[in-house]
């Protein structure tokens, strides 16, 4: 889904700010809302979760109720208006003055609307949106535990949602009205081919109804012209000699003008692309036909207040240390990020591991229905983020258990839609049980791994448990034959917290554990990166093993650095 634009075809409002904001805690099912009146509502931020924004709502994981007011210019008149949600907690609902207009499942992904016949020009609209974020056991992912579920570390947390950050909602990223013309391009898809010194960038452009004219698409001057008889796809190519490829720290970026005539300029969209090979050979990976090695971190999506909501400032200061520290890569665990992070990737040549919301499946949701939706969603997440050459691969689980047949069958259909919608990525999963628990992986590209020697496992001993650490990862190659990313290992550090000897949830053993453990599986021959658990610390569900936050961060939540940053800044200087 491409991105709003303001262009000399297309407006574009923004509805961020504040909203009128009702927590219902009734057991309206919200079929029609004139049949709610909202009362004793509270002035809310929008993007931004609730959680944090009042006190009475931190704990609260039900239908939240959002309303605004808004004015339609008349110039918009005779265009098709649209509302496009960039992320809404759980379940969303929308309706513009008392009509519905559409619904989305799944936090993390964008979804719009036309809504032109809904509304009203000179007068007030109205438009209420319902994030309906209760936790439920049976939405990807699995937001609650069942009974007799559990993992280490996890032990009856509060609340009880199998993944370790805290379930915010609400509206987290940006809302925009825009408009188009009625007949519009719809979607643009950026592949190129690189020979020597010139790429060929083949491109598809999709619209939303058939159109008669001809399509007009440039990119670093050169142009190129498509002519259209009732159609509602195309495909063309443009070459780019002397092109600058797109690299770590290199983000050469080209612009692609796609533009409707038909007698004038109907429709215009500019899509951002760059050019890079990305490959598996051998079991190393390749970019722009050289060997790379991942450096970096898992990350989240959270801020003090704002919790999973967008902000711009946070981005830009991640991204500062990020590469202050020497930091490659980072995956965007456990979900899908804003679209403005991934762009922001582009624009400071830093790779991305981009993951889909699948954390924590196990054997119980290995169901046609659950797979029909897990489909759908690497769908949207693809289509959305198929351009960014930031993006290197995408990770289409974090941690499942993989134990049956159902099991292996829906890691094998994942596997090839991915392939389907995108040949020109590798693909993974993110492993954390034994090679035996993780059936399926045999049709992914890279093996990833996620191993808290020295933490979950041998806790207190860090040199002792080394050999343990390195033969886990022998099994995983040995089964599976694959070039190995270390995902995730890292340890709890609560800042200003010293011990010498340096003991668990000291600065000085988190630092000791990562420099060693990195070291040892840099020299393995099928290590191809290495993710330190996490960039910075971050809120999670409560229970006896958080202190108020996970504290694996290297930085704090406030983003100052622990040891390990410095100790990091150091190790990846070397390497240069
Ligand atoms: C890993 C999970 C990650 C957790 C981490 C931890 O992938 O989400 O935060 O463990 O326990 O298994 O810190």
């Amino acid at each position: 889904m491409l991105y709003p634009q303001m262009n000399k075809c297309r407006s574009l409002y923004s509805l961020d700010g504040i909203w009128q904001f009702y927590a219902d805690r009734s057991e309206n099912t919200f079929d029609n809302i004139s049949s709610c009146n909202l009362p004793q509502t509270k002035n809310i931020a929008v993007p931004a979760s609730w959680n944090d924004q009042y006190e009475d709502l931190f704990q609260f994981h039900g239908k939240g109720i959002y309303k605004k007011e808004f004015d339609v210019p008349q110039m918009w008149h005779g265009q098709e208006i649209y509302i496009r949600f960039g992320s809404v907690s759980g379940k969303a609902k929308v309706w513009i003055n008392d009509e519905y207009v559409t619904e989305h499942i799944g936090t993390a992904l964008p979804f719009e609307a036309a809504i032109t016949p809904y509304l009203k020009f000179g007068e007030k609209n109205t438009v209420v949106v319902l994030a309906d974020s209760t936790l439920d056991p049976w939405s990807l992912p699995p937001a609650t535990l069942m009974e007799h579920e559990g993992r280490m570390g996890f032990a009856q947390s509060y609340p009880a949602v199998p993944y370790d950050f805290f379930p915010f909602g609400g509206i987290q990223r940006s809302i925009y009205l825009y408009t188009s013309p009625k007949t519009r391009i719809e979607d643009i898809t950026i592949v190129s081919e690189i020979n020597n010194k010139t790429a060929e960038v083949q491109f598809t452009v999709e619209l939303n109804n058939s159109f008669t004219g001809r399509i007009e698409a440039e990119a670093d001057g050169k142009v190129v012209n498509i002519p259209c008889k009732n159609t509602n796809s195309v495909s063309g190519k443009i070459i780019l000699d002397n092109v600058r490829l797109w690299d770590i720290g290199e983000p050469n970026l080209y612009t692609l003008k796609v533009c409707l005539i038909n007698d004038t300029v109907t429709d215009e969209y500019k899509e951002t692309f760059g050019v890079r090979e990305i490959k598996v050979e051998n079991n190393r990976l390749i970019l722009n036909g050289r060997e790379i090695f991942l450096k970096g971190f898992g990350k989240h999506e959270d801020f003090h207040i704002i919790g999973k909501g967008f902000n711009h400032a946070v981005t830009v200061k991640d991204f500062a240390l990020m590469k202050d520290i020497g930091a490659n890569s980072f995956r965007t665990s456990h979900y899908p990020y804003d679209e403005n992070i991934l762009d922001m990737a582009d624009k400071e040549g830093m790779l991305v591991i981009a993951e889909t919301p699948f954390v924590g499946l196990n054997n119980r949701n290995y169901t046609d229905e659950v797979l029909e939706k897990a489909v759908s969603v690497i769908n949207e997440m693809i289509k959305r983020d198929k351009n960014h050459p930031s993006i290197i691969m995408w990770s289409l689980a974090n941690e499942p258990m993989i134990e049956t047949d159902e099991g292996e069958n829906f890691f094998k259909v994942m596997a090839e839609t991915a392939r389907k919608l995108d040949s020109t990525r590798p693909i993974t999963f993110v492993a954390f049980y034994e090679p035996e628990n993780t059936r399926g992986m045999q049709y992914y590209d890279i093996c990833c791994i996620n191993k808290y020697y020295g933490w979950y496992e041998w806790p207190g001993q860090i040199e002792e448990s080394l050999d343990e650490f390195i033969k886990c990862a022998d099994r995983f190659h040995k089964k599976f034959g694959k070039g190995i990313i270390l995902t995730e290992f890292g340890a709890d550090a609560i800042a200003g917290i010293h011990t010498e000897p340096p003991q668990m949830f000291s600065e000085e053993y988190q630092a000791k554990m990562i420099k060693l453990q990195y070291e040892k599986f840099r020299e393995q021959p099928y290590a191809i990166g290495t993710h330190v658990w996490a960039f910075a610390d971050f809120k999670t569900a409560q229970t006896i093993s958080r202190i108020v936050f996970n504290r694996k961060g290297v930085f704090t939540r406030e983003r100052e650095p622990k040891m390990a940053a410095h100790m990091l800044k150091e190790l990846w200087s070397e390497e240069l």
